[in-house]
């Protein structure tokens, strides 16, 4: 099996709050359904999440009753976005469903609880994907918070165990310098502690999850547990399939 996690960088317009970028959602979707891989599915916010979240801090969970509506409405807005990538998914043929975390897990101090998960596995089982995606989630000390889709992709890895776990995002990989601002990026083909720990203290990022070098230590944590691990670039078509039929393609790789 397969984890897929679809960046909100590639599935929304990051910097319009609530834009959907439906073509290439359903291209990707149609590369999943035509690689005839086991996969999960799981997304990010985009531009659904990041931006109403960090207006209202909520990252930094309760401090206010001014933020409660952003949470409801942070929460309405990743649900309907959800509601469009399953759209998508089965119009490529892929029986999925919505699991929103924010209604069946915690967290706890920033740390996702999903003890949970009889759902998703039985949904597994009956040949239905069951789709996750960033949310907000409530948090037992700090009110609530946000899980990133880079949680849920470690969340997923220790339950489903899989052969290789990809991230897709609007880039080929890491660099060493933001590739948007700086044409002579130098790109970084294997990733390692040391390497990201250089790159995160040189980029800042709009999101409120961290951004590449968050991603990136998620994918050091998933691949610590022996998982091959990739960042690709989905908006280059075909990238991704030949990625799920064991091709080689640009990209980043994890290495412990
Ligand atoms: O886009 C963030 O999830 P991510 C979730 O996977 C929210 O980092 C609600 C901002």
């Amino acid at each position: 099996m397969i984890l897929i996690k679809l960046g909100g960088s590639v599935i929304t317009d990051k910097s319009q709050y609530r834009t959907f970028s439906r073509e290439t959602v359903s291209r990707l979707c149609r590369e999943i359904a035509d690689s005839g891989r086991d996969c999960i599915v799981v997304h990010g916010a985009g531009s659904y999440g990041h931006i109403m979240a960090k207006r209202f801090s909520l990252q930094d969970g309760y401090s206010g009753k001014e933020q409660i509506p952003a949470v409801a409405k942070v929460q309405q807005d990743v649900r309907e976005l959800s509601s469009m990538v399953i759209g998508e998914l089965i119009s490529a043929g892929i029986p999925a469903v919505s699991v929103p975390p924010g209604s069946c897990f915690v967290m706890d101090g920033g740390k996702l609880v999903a003890d949970n998960d009889e759902a998703i596995r039985a949904l597994k089982e009956m040949g239905i994907m069951p789709v996750m995606f960033g949310d907000v989630v409530m948090d037992r000390k700090k009110g609530f918070g946000i899980c990133s889709g880079d949680q849920l992709m470690e969340v997923l890895a220790r339950i489903f165990d899989p052969e290789m776990s990809i991230f897709v995002s609007d880039i080929d990989g890491l660099y060493l310098s933001d590739p948007k601002k700086d044409p002579g990026a130098e790109f970084v083909p294997e990733v390692t502690r040391e390497i990201l720990e250089r790159i995160s203290s040189e980029q800042s990022s709009d999101d409120v999850t961290g951004g590449v070098a968050g991603k990136m230590g998620s994918m050091l944590s998933m691949c610590a547990e022996k998982r091959a691990c990739i960042l690709l670039n989905g908006t280059v078509p075909g990238r991704l399939e030949s990625a799920l039929r064991g091709k080689n393609v640009r990209c980043t790789t994890a290495r412990v």
